[in-house]
């Protein structure tokens, strides 16, 4: 008979915290919410440390290079979807590790014989209006023009009018040389009465845009994630198929944590694959998962991983649990796993972080989650949300909103990560395809996520995460009590009428 575990596992939703008693040291400016991102022994310091608790989904509609610089800037970092051609998830970490503050790669680029229906094609589907030109139509081809609202008007002009007869031509373009500061370049754009200047190289190639609009933004953030050469730090997803030819690349490019990507990482590919990024890179971390109990924790802390993600089905847009009917509440699976991880700390010195993948809804979730013993938060459907995410805005039913969908849906045909052995497929579906609503920027975003956790902290009577998971009250809830912590009893009014 299988062994039953009769103790009902739960979700995040089923708890609230219990106030502490608040000092008046215990204000939000005084609340430290830094957090190792990697695995040390006792007395030393980890070779990552998060100043937000916060990572992004390896997910393709979540975490590409214009993510992770946004993210890396708040203090967090971004894992880069690995369900793309290693060429291409390279060419991102390359992009994030590059990236100077004001010096912005082109996201939106065009050739030269295109027509003035791609311009405007291009220009719905990214939101950007100033296009890069080039020889190759790529962020990093010869600059041949610009093409900004200016250029056209779609009123009079005709839809298959080439992008080369209504650019701005080099010829009529002010540039930077690669290599100007941003102060120098920001003189130019003054001097001319410039909205963007385009930053080529030697060869003429387009590296970056400066944009007159961003001159306030470019003072550096003092939560900055930055590695010793002062470059943002930056992760990426990994399966264990190709790890022998994509890790050897993704160092290359300067990648400095990876994370293996699986539903379900209790398995001997995963310690496989630790072993050889191990034995070759020594200066790379890696973390593995997923995994929901003690077992599942102590294989790949014994196996190497540098941390531990947990959480099998509770992600917004897995249907894992149905389809395969594996995975554990969420808020159970974090406590086993801190559990065994505090244990394993007190018997070997060394400290294993764990990170709580999916099933975060409210923002109290994550404190409840930290509280519980994760020392940092997986977050996918929080960032779709955001101007940063790689996916479409678009209006649905008067609302905007924005494109989220699973690596184990047909739109991402990730099956590395759901892979079990044997053929290369997927061979059902795990994920979802769906909307999110749109938030605007993650930075305006964050501020309010984080100023709630500050402030329950301070509620709790702490400053730091570590207090938190030692001094936090928890309390299970009946499902009457969570009616009784909404508004109740009284006709609520709609504001919009
Ligand atoms: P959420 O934040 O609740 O949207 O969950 C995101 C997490 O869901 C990811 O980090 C990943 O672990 C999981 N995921 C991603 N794709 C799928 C799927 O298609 N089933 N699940």
């Amino acid at each position: 008979m299988a062994n039953i575990i009769n103790e009902v596992s739960r979700t995040f939703n089923e708890y609230l915290i219990i106030p502490g008693l608040t000092n008046k040291v215990h204000t939000p400016d005084n609340v430290d919410l830094k957090t190792p991102l990697t695995r040390f022994s006792k007395g030393e310091t980890p070779k990552i440390e998060l100043k937000t608790p916060f990572v992004s989904a390896i997910m393709q509609s979540v975490s590409d290079s214009g993510m992770a610089i946004a993210l890396a800037k708040e203090g967090g970092v971004s894992f880069i979807y690995g369900s793309q051609t290693i060429r291409n998830q390279a060419r991102m970490v390359k992009t994030v590790k590059k990236h100077k503050a004001g010096f912005v790669e082109s996201r939106a680029n065009i050739q030269p014989e295109q027509t003035l229906a791609d311009v405007i094609a291009l220009k719905n589907r990214t939101g950007f209006s100033t296009i890069g030109v080039t020889d190759d139509g790529t962020s990093n081809g010869v600059l041949v023009g610009i093409v900004t609202g200016r250029d056209y008007r779609t009123s009079k002009d005709s839809l298959d009018k080439k992008v080369k007869d209504f650019m701005t031509p080099i010829s009529a373009l002010v540039t930077g040389e690669l290599g100007v500061s941003l102060t120098e370049a920001n003189d130019i754009i003054w001097d001319h009465k410039l909205n963007q200047l385009p930053i080529v190289d030697k060869d003429g190639r387009l590296q970056y845009f400066v944009f007159r609009k961003d001159y306030d933004n470019h003072k550096q953030n003092s939560n900055e994630l930055l590695d010793e050469h002062k470059r943002l730090i930056v992760g990426a997803g990994i399966n264990t198929r190709d790890y022998d030819e994509r890790v050897p690349a993704l160092v290359e490019a300067g990648v400095d944590v990876l994370c293996i990507d699986s539903s379900d990482g209790f398995s001997e590919w995963q310690k496989e694959t630790i072993e050889y990024v191990k034995s070759n890179f020594k200066n790379v971390s890696i973390g593995a998962g997923n995994v929901v109990d003690r077992d599942g924790f102590l294989y790949l802390a014994e196996a190497g991983a540098d941390f531990v993600k947990v959480g099998v089905g509770g992600g917004s847009i897995c249907i894992t649990r149905e389809q395969k009917g594996i995975g554990r509440g969420q808020a159970t699976a974090i406590i086993d796993v801190a559990k065994a991880r505090d244990e394993y700390f007190e018997k070997t010195g060394e400290y294993i972080p764990i990170c709580s993948d999916g099933g975060i809804v409210q923002d109290y979730h994550m404190t409840l989650a930290l509280a519980m013993g994760a020392d940092f938060l997986m977050m996918g459907r929080y960032f779709a949300r955001f101007d940063e995410s790689p996916t479409q805005k678009l209006m649905v039913g008067g609302n905007y909103v924005k494109e989220y969908w699973g690596e184990g849906s047909n739109r991402a045909r990730n099956w590395q990560r759901y892979d079990m052995g044997g053929n290369n497929s997927l061979k059902f579906e795990e994920g979802v395809d769906s909307y999110v609503p749109y938030a605007g920027k993650l930075k305006d975003n964050l501020e309010i996520t984080l100023g709630k956790i500050k402030s329950t902290m301070c509620s709790c009577g702490v400053t730091t995460l570590s207090d938190l998971q030692a001094e936090a009250k928890i309390t299970l809830v009946s499902s009457t009590s969570i009616i009784e912590g909404g508004a109740h009893d009284v006709m609520v009014k709609d504001t919009n009428s």
